[in-house]
This record gives structure tokens, C-alpha cells and sequence, in this order.
């Protein structure tokens, strides 16, 4: 029985994963065309950038991610930090959104489709790159 329950409880969890994972797709997708786009990414990364850069500098340092735990932002910074001079400026972050993108595009079409956009979840709870998860 206690069995059971673990599994229903299972089942919840990964459907609610799923449409937090669809529901964040519908809002990149500007377009409505059902897949996101490079730009529909870029976008949404730009938008976040200036989020986290809190005094408008143009640069993302570590301690404007304080909200963030020590291990993600490490990793946050250690794949984004081109020049590795400890802060990100806004084409370092899109230079690793790129890249990110273009990983997630598994078939190498130019978007990520519901699919894609699936499979990539997993991995990014793994590398921790939380920013481009939205
Ligand atoms: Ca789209
Ligand atoms: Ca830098
Ligand atoms: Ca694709």
C-alpha cells in the first residue's frame, strides 16, 4: 500500500514538473508558433540580465547574486565569465546563453520544441545553471 502512494506520489511530482516545464515554454514562445526560438531566448536572457544587475552597471558581480546559493552561482560564473574577471558582463551572459541554447537544440534546427525543451530540464538542475532555466 505505502508502496502505492510513493508511486501515485511519483506520478504528481513529474506531472507537475512537466507543466511548469510547458508553462514556462508558452511564455518564451512569443510567437506562438510552439517551439522557441534563438531570438525568444535571447530575449528572455536579456531581460533576466538586467534583472540581476541591480545597480545598472552593465556588469553582474557576485555579490548581486547573494539571493542565490554559493554553489550555483560558482558554477553560474565559473561557465559564464569569459575573461574570468570575476563579474559577467551582458555578452559574456549571452555568449553562455548561446551556447546553452544551441545544446538544448539537440536536432540542430534553430529551435527548441516541447521535446528538446523537456529533455534539457533534467540536465540543468545537474549544471546548475539555473538563470537559463526559467
Ligand atoms: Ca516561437
Ligand atoms: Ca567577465
Ligand atoms: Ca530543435
Amino acid at each position: 500500500m505505502k508502496k502505492m502512494l510513493a508511486v501515485v506520489l511519483m506520478m504528481l511530482f513529474a506531472a507537475s514538473l512537466a507543466v511548469a516545464a510547458e508553462d514556462v515554454l508558452t511564455k518564451l514562445d512569443k510567437n506562438k508558433d510552439g517551439r522557441i526560438s534563438e531570438q525568444e531566448y535571447l530575449d528572455r536572457v536579456s531581460e533576466s540580465f538586467d534583472k540581476l544587475d541591480k545597480n545598472h552597471d552593465g556588469a553582474v558581480k557576485p555579490d548581486e547574486l547573494q539571493s542565490m546559493d554559493k554553489d550555483k552561482r560558482d558554477k553560474l560564473i565559473k561557465a559564464a565569465d569569459t575573461n574570468k574577471d570575476g563579474a559577467l558582463i551582458k555578452k559574456e551572459y549571452e555568449q553562455a546563453a548561446r551556447k546553452r541554447f544551441s545544446s538544448m537544440d539537440k536536432n540542430k534546427d534553430g529551435y527548441i520544441d516541447k521535446k528538446e525543451w523537456g529533455a534539457s530540464l533534467s540536465e540543468r538542475n545537474k549544471s546548475g545553471l539555473i538563470l537559463f532555466t526559467f
